[in-house]
């Protein structure tokens, strides 16, 4: 047999995706099970890279940006690796290193990329060596968008109904070349997380139901519409989708409002260019930073512009991306 120190080490790298379809809402927080299926695009910018290593220490070490986590972040990631060590049967400790491109809890994706990573470097670095339809199943019991990180391009969360029914899959979406700019408004993290937020909606809007009613319509229309490659449903829906998801926030007690004035400026920003010939649609996550689509060949031309409306915000051009992968083993 061989010690720990001997094997076990994988490093895996993981982009972030944006939801054009979103899920909102779980009906089962400890496998996180949503009440709706998800669509989006992984982006090919701002990923997480992260290496676990097996360790003879008596605890896990958790490093993010080189700073130890503490606390309910540690936690998520030891409980996430209990799980590992469970489907490994294993026990080993780990060491964890996990850096992100982008602001970590700004509703900028880091919980996707972050937990897709984990799940691909520890799956690995216990000896697992599980296919996509697993992984995904895995890296969404550490954060639900995590399961879409899996996968190249457009991916599709299918709801389910237990552990085994509810992963995301690729969707091929020949003819349709999508791109979108990123800003960063604030890139400081949101002071309601998505999981307290997702919970106070489901439990006290009223327009809840409703949201979970439509939302696998709009999924449906969505699917047809890249099917056809008809950027401009993909946009209409997109847009769509992402305003009654904030509807439905607004209507809990105490409402859920991530967005704020300058989101709102940028909203307004998308319609004018949209209207200029500039063919893009505004999407908004858990955080104030607005999230531009539009076609791949544009992202160059719309981030240009929304820097000479708005000079003092970032922006992160993107493309469609690669799935997690290995990097070293
Ligand atoms: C999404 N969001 O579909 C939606 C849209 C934010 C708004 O998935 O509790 O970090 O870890 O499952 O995945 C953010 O929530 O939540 C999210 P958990 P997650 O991308």
């Amino acid at each position: 047999a061989t010690t720990a120190s001997e094997e076990g080490s994988a490093t895996a790298l993981a982009n972030p995706n944006i939801a054009l379809v979103k899920y909102w809402g779980k009906r089962d927080e400890a496998l996180i099970l949503p009440w709706t299926g998800s669509l989006s695009l992984t982006l090919d910018a701002a990923p997480t890279t992260t290496t676990v290593r097996l360790t003879d220490a008596h605890d896990d070490v958790v490093l993010l940006g080189g700073q130890p986590l503490e606390g309910t972040a540690r936690s998520r990631v030891t409980r996430f690796i209990d799980l590992v060590r469970a489907l490994a049967g294993r026990d080993e400790r780990v060491a964890v290193d996990s850096h992100n491109e982008i602001p970590t809890g700004a509703g900028l994706a880091s919980s996707a990329s972050g937990f897709a990573a984990l799940a691909l470097a520890a799956s690995t670095a216990f000896g697992l060596d599980l296919d996509r339809r697993a992984l995904s199943r895995l890296a969404r019991r550490g954060s639900g968008s995590a399961s879409r990180s899996i996968f190249d391009g457009i991916a599709v969360w299918h709801a389910g109904h237990d552990d085994e029914s509810s992963f995301a899959e690729a969707v091929p979406a020949p003819g349709l070349e999508l791109g979108m700019v990123l800003t960063v408004l604030d890139a400081r993290a949101k002071s309601v997380s998505s999981r307290d937020g997702m919970r106070r909606t489901v439990d006290t809007s009223p327009y809840y139901p409703a949201w979970v009613e439509r939302t696998p319509v709009e999924l449906e229309e969505m699917l047809a519409a890249i099917a056809r490659a008809d950027f401009t449903a993909v946009g209409t829906i997109a847009e769509r989708n992402a305003m009654r998801m904030h509807a439905t926030m607004l209507g809990a007690e105490p409402p859920v409002r991530y967005w704020g004035p300058a989101s709102v400026e940028l909203l307004d920003l998308v319609a004018n260019l949209r209207g200029d010939g500039l063919e893009c649609y505004a999407t908004m996550d858990a955080g104030p930073n607005v999230k531009i689509l539009c076609r791949a060949d544009a992202v160059d031309e719309l981030a240009t512009r929304i820097l000479e409306a708005q000079p003092d915000i970032g922006v992160i051009p993107a493309r469609a991306g690669r799935g997690a992968r290995l990097i070293t083993s």
